[in-house]
């Protein structure tokens, strides 16, 4: 009879376990590994996608942004549809937003009340919010009638409010107090602004609400039929079917309204140009707008 060796069954049961255990660590770990590659080669081409899709931003942004390059220009277009390659890139005007530095300091709280109001916002709310934006950048710490200067943000936990100069950034007005209402009436209400203009409106280049803000006069729908008549029987603006008005006066005879001597806001002509250029690489975007003027950058910005 042949003795019993308990342990190295045991033994043998406990190396079994043991490989088993390795084998299923190693095919983790080999799994593992394969995820992470895969993870990092897409990470890596998506960032090689994305360098691409700007490179062709920028080739669109030097196009938009060269003095005899004009909004229509057959070349502000490219896509080879093969590749997913290519650009797009819109020219407008600083002069076509409504420059706010300039509306608060000329006191026109007339078109910007008329333009909260266009959005939905109470009157009431309406007048204390253009108060509040005067007070933001007028030097004094007196209070408009329905305005907020230092003790109204000291009461509202913003101390050190309001900076009681012009604006440096739209971010900055959104710490102006009654903002928040007015952003959630319209979350995209900086489009319609500008701090780097010359600071007049262009009615050729503004947009049917900001027409019918800067006119005075007037209701929307016929802002919006002014546009129409404008851009063309392509309805788009900045192309070659547009049909600009000669002056401000001859604008403000579509509108039936006198001319104001008094209103230096309104103009029919621009001198800041802001191109938006999309570059497009193989399901990647990248935006960039540029301001310029005289090829002067003013502003820029990456989306
Ligand atoms: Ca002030
Ligand atoms: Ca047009």
């Amino acid at each position: 009879m042949s003795p019993r060796h308990p342990d190295r069954h045991q033994q043998s049961g406990a190396s079994l376990v043991a490989v088993l255990w390795l084998i299923g660590f190693l095919g983790l770990a080999i799994l593992g590994t394969a995820k992470f590659v895969t993870l990092d080669t897409s990470w890596a081409t998506s960032v090689k996608k994305r360098a691409e899709a700007k490179n062709l931003a920028e080739t669109g942004l030097a196009l938009g942004t060269h003095p005899r390059v004009k909004s229509g220009d057959p070349l502000l277009r490219s896509f080879d549809p093969e590749t997913e390659t290519g650009y797009e890139v819109r020219i407008t005007s600083e002069e076509g937003l409504i420059p706010l530095n300039q509306v608060l300091l000329s006191g026109r709280k007339d078109c910007l009340k008329r333009l909260f109001e266009l959005w939905g916002q109470h009157p009431d709310e309406a007048t204390s919010l253009v108060d509040a934006l005067t007070d933001w950048i007028d030097a004094d710490d007196l209070s408009s009638l329905n305005g907020a200067e230092s003790s109204a943000y000291d009461a509202a936990g913003k101390s050190g409010f309001p900076f009681n100069r012009p604006f440096a950034s739209l971010g900055e007005v959104d710490l102006v107090i009654g903002m928040e209402k007015l952003a959630s009436l319209n979350p995209a209400w900086k489009d319609s602004f500008t701090l780097w203009s010359m600071g007049q409106i262009d009615l050729n280049e503004a947009n049917a609400e900001i027409v019918y803000a800067a006119i005075g006069t007037g209701d929307p729908t016929r802002a919006e039929e002014f546009v129409l008549l404008r851009d063309g029987a392509d309805g788009a603006p900045g192309t070659p079917d547009d049909q600009k008005f000669a002056s401000v006066q001859s604008i403000l005879e579509f509108f039936g309204a006198q001319a104001d001597p008094g209103n230096k806001l309104l103009s029919a002509r621009s001198a800041t140009r802001r191109v938006y250029s999309q570059g497009l690489f193989r399901g990647e975007a990248v935006a960039i707008s540029e301001t310029r003027r005289s090829n002067l950058l003013l502003w820029r910005r990456e989306h």
